[in-house]
């Protein structure tokens, strides 16, 4: 039978013994104690469940004030001294190359509290993606003028091959209220709003080539956008491809090539400013569906044809719904980020995808076109 091997303990010792009386601090100076212990679940590699020596862990506070990396040892364990209280990602991972697999495990975890905390965390195996989305920049960098224009989407090839993404769809969802909570669940595809396509015909033409561990940034319009928008925006002249729909008053650099839409809907790939998801898929099918009470027409899109998907949000009201099931993005990245901040959101690693945006991403004091910060 398999058992726990391991726990996580955690145990905040005497954080607030420094202070006193009414000064007595919200965050505390560093003294939580974290010791883990990454183990293997997936029964991949063993039957039993065992330490995973060598393992990347990463811990994270929420607000991304605070980022280590650290990795385990024989035994798969790390102790971590001196952390800071409040509340963080950790996030254990391992690659294995030949069998395209990434062992992840991950928790979030609130060291507020002086008393020890216990738990266990499991890592098990994901299918790692050879195409990911690796930055999402949308949030705008202009308020007194409104200006989001210089917004983009950057891909990472995580292979050691040269990919073609020739036909590929590139896709923003759409309001959750078409599809119900419970709906969105259950359904096979992802609701499409924007749909934008490469150039070529998927597995025919090799016009649109990715190099192993290269970035592709696709521009909303690519120019220098310090121009019309002011010092924080983004300047994408050097674009590799632009979102480019001719039907409305749309910018068309000459040099960069053209991702077009294939429905009438929009000006422009724009994305929402607070909240929405993107993905890329294959292209290979799709549906246009109308929903009644909602402008369209909206494209379905295969899950089984998506090859990485990204919810962001800044914020997570009472209302909130989400754009995207979980089944292609369990969490969401953006957390924080404010409209027209000049911010952006990236992988901590590129490549690293354990379809946990919350895990995944994180927020960028500035967008980094073409390359990870
Ligand atoms: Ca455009
Ligand atoms: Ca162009
Ligand atoms: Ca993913
Ligand atoms: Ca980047």
């Amino acid at each position: 039978m398999k058992r726990l091997l391991v726990i996580i303990s955690i145990a905040c010792a005497g954080a607030f013994m420094s202070s006193c009386g009414l000064d007595k601090p919200d965050i505390a100076e560093g003294r939580c104690v974290l010791v883990l212990q990454a183990v293997d679940t997936s029964g991949v590699f063993t039957e039993d469940w065992v330490g995973v020596a060598n393992a990347k862990v990463e811990i994270t506070s929420s607000t991304f004030a605070y980022k280590n990396i650290f990795a385990t040892d024989d035994m798969g364990r790390i102790v971590l001294e001196g952390l800071p209280s409040g509340d963080y990602y950790i996030q254990a991972s391992m690659r294995n190359e030949e069998r395209n697999l990434l062992l992840t495990g991950q928790k979030k975890k609130n060291l507020r509290s002086e008393a020890a905390v216990k738990d266990t965390l499991f890592m098990s195996g994901v299918p790692m993606s050879p195409l990911v989305i690796n930055e999402i920049y949308y949030a705008g960098c202009n308020g007194s003028s409104f200006y989001f224009y210089d917004q983009f989407v950057e891909l990472y090839n995580s292979t050691n091959d040269t990919l073609y993404l020739d036909g590929y769809i590139v896709c923003r969802s759409q309001q959750s209220e078409v599809l119900t909570a419970a709906q969105l669940e259950t359904v096979d595809f992802a609701l499409a709003y924007y749909v934008y396509q490469f150039p070529g015909s998927r597995g025919v033409t090799h016009e649109c080539p990715i190099g192993p561990g290269e970035y592709l940034v696709l521009a909303s319009d690519a120019v220098d956008h310090h121009y019309y928008g002011g010092a924080l925006c983004v300047d994408l002249t050097n674009a590799d491809y632009e979102f480019f729909n001719a039907l409305k008053n749309d910018f068309d650099n000459p040099r960069v090539p053209n991702l077009v839409p294939i429905t009438s809907t929009g000006v422009d790939f724009s994305l929402n400013l607070g909240h929405t998801g993107v993905f890329v898929a294959t292209g290979e099918e799709y549906t246009f569906a109308e929903y009644p009470s909602s402008p369209g027409p909206f494209v379905q899109v295969p899950l089984r044809t998506i090859l990485d998907a990204v919810e962001y949000s800044g914020s997570q009201g009472p209302t909130f719904r989400r754009y995207l099931t979980l089944r292609i993005d369990a969490g969401l990245g953006g957390n924080g980020l404010t409209r027209y901040s000049g911010q952006s959101i990236e992988r901590k690693t590129p490549g690293f995808d354990s379809n946990n945006s919350s895990f995944d991403f994180e927020n960028l004091g500035a967008p980094t076109p073409g390359y990870s910060h």
